[in-house]
């Protein structure tokens, strides 16, 4: 027994030689599917910003350089200086390009509203966007949020916006898709929601919005669960949320993921703890996507890279949601993502 016990204490130290800090493999390397995050161009020109996102990841969506907040200009002209910048960068590093977003209930560009009311007009310029920027990529870009955020944030129904008052409710989503699949018959066809895990309304709303696209023939072939969290959420509620949306058979894109420590509730939690549970909701989704069948594994994505950047952080400075910390190091979170992938 002596003997034994000398052994374990002598093994002790080499088992955990390992500094907390030490190197992470490369994500993609251990993924069998992508491993996407979100960009800007011009961090792209930050060496160190484009060594981490190259080592790491496999796919790249812009954060809003493709979104017509940029793309479309006062008098409709279409921008794709920066959206061709992030196009080359992926392409230069053999990563693939997703598509995000075309048909989103919070841009209204003016060039849009200002066009007459007549239909036949409105609809042309619609799908000419659609077609213009999904036909640029093709080839190149894996799929396309078509339609993103479509429910209420109450989950009581969809939301009312330019593009639905103009084209029909339904109407406006199911020519969104027929259109980006013209243009690119290859692409993966997305609609993309937020809240899911944590507002069952929100998901049951979106689960028969997805059943009635089908229904009209809608050429929808993913789902995108965006996955912005708290460190609040109980556990299961994203394996739960994952495993729910995968009963259509359609691929699957964890398609925004971070976890905001500063919005999950409770005082009395010390920030240790929340973010011990932001750790443990990045291995769960992860072992949850992973355990989907192969063929529904269309890409595991982060929403943003380093800590600093992330959209939360404009809003409270102190948030760290996502893998890597200011310096590019990893966080606990990065390496449960990576024990998770091992398993
Ligand atoms: O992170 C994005 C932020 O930098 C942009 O200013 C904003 C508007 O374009 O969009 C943010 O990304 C959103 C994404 O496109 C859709 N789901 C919610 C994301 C966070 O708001």
């Amino acid at each position: 027994m002596l003997g034994s016990g000398l052994a374990l204490a002598a093994c002790g130290p080499k088992a955990n030689s390992q500094p907390a800090g030490g190197p992470v493999a490369p994500l993609k390397s251990l993924a069998p599917f992508p491993i996407g995050t979100c960009v800007r161009a011009n961090l792209l020109e930050d060496p160190s910003y484009a060594a981490l996102v190259s080592e790491h990841f496999s796919q790249l969506t812009a954060e809003w350089e493709m979104k017509m907040e940029y793309t479309v200009l006062d008098d409709g002209r279409f921008r794709f200086d920066r959206p061709d910048a992030i196009a080359a960068f992926a392409r230069s590093r053999g990563m693939r390009l997703f598509g995000h977003t075309l048909i989103w209930y919070a841009q209204e560009p003016p060039a849009f509203v200002n066009l007459d009311e007549q239909r036949a007009s409105f609809a042309r310029a619609y799908d000419n966007y659609i077609t213009a920027f999904v036909g640029r990529y093709r080839g190149q870009a894996s799929g396309w949020d078509v339609i993103n955020e479509p429910i209420k944030d109450d989950g009581s129904g969809l939301r009312e916006h330019l593009w639905s008052r103009r084209l029909g409710e339904i109407d406006h989503m199911v020519r969104a898709f027929h259109v980006a699949k013209a243009a690119d018959p290859d692409a993966v066809l997305l609609i993309n929601d937020y809240n899911l895990e944590s507002n069952p309304a929100k998901l049951a709303q979106y689960q028969r919005l997805i059943e009635r696209l089908l229904k009209a023939g809608a050429p929808i072939s993913g789902i995108g669960c965006q996955t912005h969290c708290n460190a609040d959420l109980p556990a299961g509620a994203l394996t739960r949320t994952i495993e729910a949306l995968a009963r259509f058979g359609l691929k699957i894109h964890v398609s925004e993921m971070d976890v905001s420590i500063v919005r999950a509730g409770g005082w009395f939690v010390s920030r240790e703890e929340k973010e011990a549970a932001q750790t443990r909701l990045y291995a769960e989704a992860m072992s949850a996507f992973a355990a989907l069948p192969e063929r529904q594994q269309f890409a595991f994505t982060v929403w943003g890279v380093r800590d600093p950047e992330s959209w939360l952080v404009k809003e409270n400075g102190s948030d760290t949601p996502l893998l890597f910390d200011g310096a590019g190091r990893a966080k606990p979170a990065l390496r449960a993502v990576e024990a998770a992938l091992r398993r």
